[in-house]
């Protein structure tokens, strides 16, 4: 039986400029395989070398696009769980078929999306290095977060937040700024604007959820706002406060808004700062720092901004936050949700000798400040590990590194280099590291010389994006 596949939707214009894709990478066509079937479907297809991808979507969108192509596919299983038509067939063939089966030309309701792929990786292949490329011209000041800003299906538009404050829409090139804040926002080292998140119901509600640091009194805040209908903008005055966190130094604000597959919101919060966790905040239970919490916030109101879901891991227990999902967290610097298995991953910034990788557990413990990374904090040496939750991944100070950034594990389909594995880098040396996430090893270099990377950014295809102070966005592509 086929899993069920994320489905992303495609225009009849992004058929076409597949199309030339495949017209340039024709000569490969002969190296991928001619039989199968789906009933003999390959693990996956280790020709090296696949045109043209076809991707689901329902079953039965693929089993039409497969009777469509028997003579000249394959099927072949993504590292992800995803089944993919790989079709060797010509471009007319493709043009033909998919006007015979999409009449109308793709649109909202298509779910199966043609990609250009120029070869096809098996799974469990470690990853392997890849390149960056910029996109647009715009050179970013202090950007921290990227990620799509689409009302409609195939709109492409973009929204990349800087840290001082503003939101911007980038729309077929062209960047706006959608939201200023700057008047409300507090901007130093690791304060300011810091994360933002079109509800996943965006499309109807136009609501999207933003974090940032504010003064007076010292505190980060959670909002709510709202965007516009007609344009691209969001109403500065549909502010909804959702969750006012005080904070007592300011640095380690944490800072990303992610809504899990359960349609919670997830954010993380740091230890509240300074050096070592003075107030102890990471491993107690009774304070909202050191944590990543979860919240429900599907009915938020100013008279209940929001609910603490029933079923998170402390509530009832004496003297704990009902809102805690995770604790021991020094500064979770990113973190998102693996769009295929659901986990949540984040980077938790050290101390001042170990950066680490977790993979977030529902009540789990990270550590802080009992443990940095791979090793014992406090006490420096002897601490007590039980109970304790070790980390995917830890480097250390050396070559120049100094603070993690985390990122996503890549479930797109433009760079098999990298195909399940989880991404992210180091904000001083520069270094990007990938780890597989099915089964984490020994982490691979795949990129150097980006410095000042200060958070990755993703598109609606699973993309992923480089973001660096005073760069253009990089996206991440083949070697
Ligand atoms: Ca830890």
């Amino acid at each position: 039986m086929l899993p069920a596949t994320r489905t992303a939707r495609l225009r009849f214009g992004a058929l076409l400029v597949a199309l030339a894709i495949a017209f340039s990478v024709e000569d490969a066509w002969a190296q991928v395989p001619t039989a199968g079937t789906f009933a003999s479907a390959p693990a996956y297809s280790t020709s090296g070398q696949a045109a043209v991808v076809f991707r689901g979507g329902t079953v039965d969108q693929l089993e039409a696009a497969a009777r469509l192509t028997s003579a000249g596919g394959v099927w072949a299983q993504s590292p992800n769980g995803a089944f993919q038509l790989l079709v060797v067939d010509g471009p007319a063939f493709l043009r033909d078929a998919f006007k015979a089966q999409f009449p109308a030309g793709f649109s909202s309701s298509t779910a199966v999306t043609l990609v250009a792929a120029r070869s096809a990786v098996p799974p469990g292949n470690d990853p392997r290095p890849i390149a960056l490329r910029s996109v647009g011209g715009k050179t970013w000041s202090q950007p921290t977060e990227m990620g799509p800003y689409p009302l409609t299906p195939g709109d492409t538009t973009y929204f990349v937040l800087e840290q001082a404050g503003t939101v911007w829409a980038v729309q077929n090139g062209t960047a706006t700024t959608i939201l200023d804040l700057r008047d409300r926002v507090t901007l130093s080292s690791e304060e300011g604007l810091l994360s933002m998140a079109p509800d996943p119901e965006f499309a109807t509600n136009r609501y999207v959820w933003i974090y940032y640091a504010a003064a007076n009194p010292r505190r980060t805040v959670l909002a709510r706002f709202t965007r516009n209908a007609n344009d691209l903008a969001i109403n500065r005055d549909s502010a909804l406060i959702v969750l006012e966190t005080p904070q007592p130094f300011p640095n380690h604000k944490g800072g990303a808004i992610r809504f899990g597959p359960d349609g919670m919101l997830y954010l993380g919060l740091g230890d509240g700062g300074s050096g070592g966790d003075p107030n102890g905040n990471g491993q107690n239970l009774g304070a909202m720092l050191g944590k990543i919490i979860r919240i429900d916030v599907r009915a938020a109101s100013a008279a209940q901004p929001y609910l603490v879901p029933g079923d998170n891991p402390f509530v009832g227990s004496a003297g704990a936050r009902g809102e805690v999902y995770a604790y021991g967290l020094r500064n979770p610097w990113r973190m998102s949700f693996d769009s295929a298995s659901g986990a949540l991953w984040a980077g938790d910034v050290g101390q001042g000798a170990v950066e680490e990788v977790d993979v977030v557990q529902r009540g789990g413990n990270y550590g802080w400040n009992i443990t940095e990374g791979d090793r014992c904090y406090k006490p420096s040496s002897g601490c007590n590990r039980a109970g304790l939750t070790a980390p995917v991944a830890a480097y250390d100070h050396s070559n120049s590194r100094c603070s993690i950034t985390g990122g996503f594990v890549y479930r797109g389909t433009l760079v098999p280099e990298i195909a399940g594995a989880y991404i992210y880098a180091d904000y001083c040396s520069g270094e990007i590291w990938a780890i597989r996430a099915d089964a984490p090893g020994t982490p691979v270099l795949i990129a150097t010389g980006a410095k000042q990377i200060t958070s990755f950014g993703i598109d609606a295809n699973g993309e992923l994006y480089v973001l660096s102070q005073g760069q253009p966005i990089r996206q991440i592509v083949r070697p």
